[in-house]
């Protein structure tokens, strides 16, 4: 083999064990992050009013995010002509009835669905496992306490594994490079403008709408109130990570009383996540252009709810999406090999998605705070001057 035979095997050797580490998180994250978001989901349930709210306003949106999402890779074509080929290995996608799938993510044996790595009879699994936690009412303590405990180690887990993002997505780039030449540089470039102007168009018309004829309030003294959380975000890409200035900016900047911020914004920094749902819309539409796959309706509005489950388990963390994403992939037969070409501008991507991520949790704290009367309105009607988050 020659020299450089060598070196390319070699680089693509660290890309394929990133892919491996990253599909090696996708059954426990899947599994444990949904069972810890059904209890959390139970937590809402016990606050009553503002919990169905949050719930409502949080699943809506997202709703609205992933179809934006699906709509701008279907209109930006990211992956029209790219004409990739998916490894031989992987089954052939076989387009089932609507009825099959939903027969079909039932597990007979969901031991066996882990092991196969079947994701949407895992999504399944989990669903109902965490609503019979909750069910199970104050005896399942134990198990509900185990699993936040064991989430909080798988998210240290994928922390690690995105934590090598840099060397295998370098690895995975150079792959791509050498493998499809400068050709996808376009493609990729349009997923980067379909994400971003698909978060912009989310926060403005989304947020802005529901800021402006639902709480009636006034967008732009939104839009300045969230700036800190939101140049917090975009640098650090962590929803986790921005929590403190996001309580913050939402306390100060738009007036929220604690007792509305305190319950929203850790929740929502958990399991609202438009952006990253927005993203899979295109990427998930991007990959199956790339390799020539078709996409039924049925496609569809199984990619709406993985992606949502996903924005719901997926960890806010950096790189969280991109482990999730392949769920989103797996739950329509779409080959893997897309998370590795995602994955070499996932970063960028990321940025804007955890932005989005944060405003909408500001967005969903306002609305609620405001129809709770929990609201100081001199504070959120004061102009806001750009500060240092103290
Ligand atoms: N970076 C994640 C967050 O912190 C979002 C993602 O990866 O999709 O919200």
């Amino acid at each position: 083999m020659s020299g450089n035979a060598a070196i390319a095997g070699s680089i693509k050797l660290i890309g394929s064990a990133f892919i491996a580490a990253i599909k090696m998180l996708v059954v426990p994250l899947v599994f444990v992050s949904l069972v810890c978001g059904m209890t959390s989901i139970a937590e809402i349930g016990r606050m009553g009013r503002i919990g169905v709210k949050t719930l409502a306003f949080y699943l809506g949106t997202t709703a609205f995010a992933i179809a934006i999402g699906l709509a701008l890779g279907i209109v930006f074509e990211p992956g029209a002509g790219v004409a990739l080929v998916a490894d031989a290995t992987a089954e052939t996608k076989q387009p089932p009835h609507f009825g099959e799938l939903l027969v079909g993510i039932i597990p007979t044996n969901p031991v066996s669905a882990a092991t196969d790595g079947n994701v949407l009879q895992i999504i399944f699994f989990a669903i109902v496992f965490g609503l019979a936690i909750n069910l199970a009412g104050e005896v399942a303590r134990p198990i509900r306490s185990f699993f936040d405990a064991l989430n909080a180690v798988i998210m240290k887990l994928a922390e690690i594994v995105v934590s090598f993002a840099p060397y295998g997505v370098f690895a995975l780039m150079t792959w791509v490079a050498g493998t499809y030449g400068f050709d996808l540089l376009l493609p990729l470039g349009l997923i980067i403008l379909a994400v971003y102007v698909g978060s912009l168009i989310h926060a403005v018309v989304v947020y802005g709408g529901l800021i402006t004829f639902v709480a009636r309030l006034n967008p732009t003294r939104f839009f300045q109130g969230v700036v800190e959380p939101a140049i917090v975000a975009f640098t650090s890409t962590s929803s986790a990570g921005t929590l403190p200035v996001t309580m913050a900016a939402a306390t100060r900047n738009l007036g929220v009383k604690n007792t509305v911020a305190s319950f929203t914004l850790p929740l929502g920094a958990t399991i609202n996540m438009d952006g990253t749902a927005l993203y899979q819309g295109v990427t998930a539409v991007f990959v199956a252009q790339a390799f020539g796959v078709t996409l039924s309706g049925a496609d569809y509005l199984t990619i709406v709810s993985a992606a949502t489950l996903a924005s719901i388990g997926t960890a806010g963390v950096p790189g969280g999406g991109l482990i999730m994403l392949s769920m989103v992939l797996t739950s329509v037969g779409l080959p893997l090999e897309g998370v590795a070409i995602i994955a070499g501008i996932d970063r960028i991507l990321d940025m804007a998605r955890t932005t989005l991520n944060v405003v909408g949790d500001c967005a969903c704290t306002v609305l609620v705070a405001k129809s709770e009367g929990e609201i100081d309105l001199d504070a959120f009607n004061t102009p806001h001057v750009l500060a240092a988050p103290k």
